[in-house]
């Protein structure tokens, strides 16, 4: 049997499912760090990873290492030169978490404008002693701008959303969607900065690359109306936290959502002293039915790159489907 690490904890029917076609080292405990990852991959041919990160330091610490799978449709924790280099195959789990990511997405984006954990954690601290006009004003949500950064599936999910709530929708990409796709969605190809300064509600929805660090720093919050909201629904590192901080702290824009954080799961201390942002623990895929799908095509990547089950040697998501075939360098 093929040796497979699961470097993290899963639902238990999953490694059950897996246990069918290996030998299964599973890590249900604490996060492995870098050396133990190493030692825990020595012997293994495949890897199950929910962002765990691989580089070729840990790829030439694996010798036997042929596919390591995300649980994630985001895969800036795989070092994907290295993978080619070594002929490693990754795996992701797209377009299973589009529509539940998306609810998410909105959830953040009206929580914010709407200043609800804001205004729950007033109730909870017993500050509410009366009720007043204008306690707790916010941005209507319906019939404002939206600008969505980032118009893959899960950008397109939200996009579809705003007909609802009769919202404009304007978007930035690196490259214009399709004309239908427009069509359908109803939206309008801008620049950034046009986009910047004309949306009421700019979600982040573009994938980690290098050229996508600090999409929006200082220079962008900058050109946000001051009644604006942002929402990081995207990664770490696609907002300079520390410049959003600051941003919020002067009300240079109204309020913003944040899922994800740049070092998390450390939050950068700033962030933690504004009352006018919503924050929450890298969950908009979290439902369970969500998780359990993008755990269950987890798997079935890992076990058809391994040349397993129905699907032997045809995995549904490759990266880098290229070094399929090759053998490991
Ligand atoms: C994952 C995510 O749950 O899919 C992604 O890219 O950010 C989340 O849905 C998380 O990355 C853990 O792997």
């Amino acid at each position: 049997m093929q040796k497979i690490l699961v470097a993290r904890p899963i639902f238990p029917d999953v490694i059950d499912r897996l246990k069918q076609y290996f030998d299964v080292d599973w890590n249900n405990g604490e996060t492995l760090s870098a050396d133990a990852l190493k030692a825990r991959l020595a012997d293994k041919d495949g890897a199950l990873t929910m962002g765990e990160p691989i580089d070729a330091a840990v790829l030439a610490a694996a010798p036997r290492l042929r596919v390591v799978s995300n649980m994630a449709v985001g895969y800036n924790n795989f070092d994907m030169p290295a993978f080619n280099a070594a002929n490693v195959l990754g795996t992701n789990t797209p377009d299973v978490l589009n529509e539940t990511t998306a609810d998410f997405g909105w959830a953040l984006m009206m929580a914010a404008a709407r200043r609800m954990t804001e205004s729950e954690h007033f109730l909870r601290a017993g500050k509410w002693s009366k009720w007043s006009f204008d306690m707790f004003l916010g941005a209507d949500i319906h019939g404002s701008t939206l600008g969505v950064i980032g118009m893959g599936r899960i950008g397109q999910a939200i996009a579809r959303r705003a007909r609802g709530f009769n919202m404009r929708v304007i978007y930035h990409n690196r490259s214009r969607v399709a004309p239908e796709i427009e069509a359908e969605l109803n939206a309008e190809y801008r620049s950034k900065e046009a986009l910047l300064k004309e949306a009421d509600h700019v979600v982040l929805v573009l994938p980690y690359v290098p050229a996508n660090h600090h999409t929006i720093g200082a220079a962008e919050l900058a050109l946000m109306k001051p009644t604006a909201t942002l929402t990081n629904i995207a990664r770490g590192g696609i907002v300079d936290d520390a410049a959003l901080a600051e941003a919020l702290r002067t009300r240079q824009i109204a309020a913003a959502g944040l899922d994800v954080f740049e070092g998390e799961p450390s939050v950068h201390p700033a962030l933690l002293t504004v009352d006018n942002v919503v924050l929450t623990p890298h969950i908009a895929s979290a439902s369970e039915g969500t998780r359990r799908a993008m755990a269950n095509l987890a798997a079935e990547n890992l076990i058809a790159a391994l040349g397993e089950g129905p699907r032997a040697g045809q995995p549904p998501n490759p990266i880098n489907p290229d070094v399929m075939g090759k053998a490991r360098s």
